[in-house]
């Protein structure tokens, strides 16, 4: 029945039988490869949101997607109540990957960023000596961690936070790209912690200063709080570095040497740590800190499973094999060059930013208009797919392995969509 249905018919049954908890450009897709994807009707479509940077090693990659079969055949599912086979060696591969003593698996970005609370809280009463339940964490305006309900106490987005209270206590919001301001904050001695995204992505697409990073996680140190990068969006090549804490350096290697580097205390990883093809996530830190967590304080079901182990592994082979960094760096200095010279040609778009293939356009209208939706729509006529955020900002974040032809006939696309749209 499936294979049958049309588009409108797949839009009517999500519409009926699933929760309202979404609003979907209407395009129905069945089938990716790459930086392709094809709708039910077989309309091919570039895509540029790749599944919210899950999908940076292209859909349904050949070598991630026979890690999967492979596994798949052989073992699936453990807990966490006896040992397997594969997570071991992830655990060594992952943490000689981002160069950080332990790990602990989850799957989701939203389980990770909880896993990193829990354990920044747990490390600040007993290692730090804050006094029970007086610990708190320092986040960011215009943060966006998740869904769970302790991560939406501290958004503010009313969307993602009114009527879900009553709200977990024990978080400080500062504005984003204020350095005084975390320096204040960081006055209070019962600060465990700094919880930040490197760039924010639901924000759209917001890069902090040149330094913003390495001095915010200076500051940290210099008050006993830990550094939490957030890197669940930006890291795994997306934005021209392996890592967003690698800053702005060409090095294509796993070097954490350069100027620019910053080692947060704990890495939070999620998305592409699988390429989009199962759900892993992942914390990274060092035994000073991962040690507060012991036998039955923490785990998940399917957290650490060999399906799920073996496809990260896959994934983040894939990052180097293809040269993804260099290739994310290269296309988005690209990209952003001919979006900026093009944009002075139109009054329909304001500003163009973001790093590597993280990239943003800001469109000229009120964040209440439909203009980047409506534009959202015609670049999925065209053969673009793009979401808005944040109601007139586009996010452009297109799968890393595209080429750089794709990519210029893309942003014929981009400029043929817009100018069309401004003669309507
Ligand atoms: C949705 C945005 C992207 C994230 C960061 C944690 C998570 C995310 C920095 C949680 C998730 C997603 C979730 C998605 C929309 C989306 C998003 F628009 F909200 F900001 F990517 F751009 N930290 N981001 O970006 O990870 O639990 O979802 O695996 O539909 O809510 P998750």
């Amino acid at each position: 029945m499936i294979d049958t249905l049309t588009s409108e018919k797949a839009i009517k049954l999500e519409d009926k039988h699933g929760a309202h908890n979404y609003h979907p450009l209407p395009v129905v897709l069945a089938r990716g490869e790459g930086v392709y994807v094809w709708d039910v009707e077989g309309k091919k479509y570039y895509d540029f949101l790749s599944s919210y940077s899950a999908v940076n090693q292209g859909h349904c990659h050949p070598k991630i997607v026979n890690a999967l079969k492979s596994q798949a055949e052989t073992l699936t599912l453990t807990s966490r109540a006896f040992y397997n086979d594969v997570l071991g060696p992830y655990e060594k591969y992952i943490t000689e990957y981002f160069k950080f003593d332990k790990v602990l698996p989850m799957n989701t970005g939203a389980e990770a960023v909880e896993t990193a609370i829990k354990i920044c809280r747990k490390w600040a009463y007993e290692k730090k000596g804050i006094a029970e339940n007086e610990a708190k964490i320092i986040v960011c305006d215009g943060n966006f961690h998740g869904r769970t309900t302790t991560i939406i106490s501290f958004s503010n987005d009313p969307d993602a936070r009114k009527n879900f209270g009553p709200y977990t206590p024990g978080f400080i919001k500062i504005p984003y790209n204020d350095l005084d301001a975390l320096a204040k904050a960081l006055k209070d001695d019962n600060i465990a912690g700094f919880l930040v995204e490197p760039i924010q992505g639901e924000a759209g697409v917001f890069v902090p200063d040149d330094g913003y990073i390495k001095k915010a996680a200076s500051l940290c140190k210099e008050a006993n709080v830990l550094f939490m990068a957030d890197e669940i969006q930006t890291g795994i090549a997306r934005t021209g570095g392996l890592l967003r804490v690698c800053g702005d350096c060409s090095c294509e290697s796993k070097c954490e040497q350069q100027a620019t580097y910053t080692r947060p205390d704990m890495l939070i990883l999620g998305k592409a740590i699988s390429g989009g093809v199962f759900p892993v996530s992942a914390v990274l830190a060092d035994d000073s800190i991962m040690e507060v967590i012991r036998p039955g304080q923490h785990g998940s079901t399917f957290g650490g499973n060999p399906l799920g182990a073996k496809v990260a592994m896959a994934a983040l082979d894939v990052i180097y094999d293809e040269n993804l960094i260099q290739n994310a760096r290269k296309l988005g200095n690209i990209f952003r060059e001919r979006m900026g010279a093009f944009i002075k040609t139109t009054d329909l778009v304001d500003k163009v930013r973001g790093k590597g293939l993280l990239n943003a356009i800001l469109i000229n209208d009120s964040p209440d208009s439909s203009t980047a939706w409506d534009l959202c729509v015609a670049l999925k006529e065209n053969g673009l797919l793009a979401k808005p955020t944040h109601g007139n900002i586009i996010r452009f974040a297109p799968p890393l392995v595209m080429t750089e032809e794709q990519l210029h006939e893309c942003c014929d696309i981009i400029e043929k969509t817009i100018n069309d749209f401004q003669k309507k």
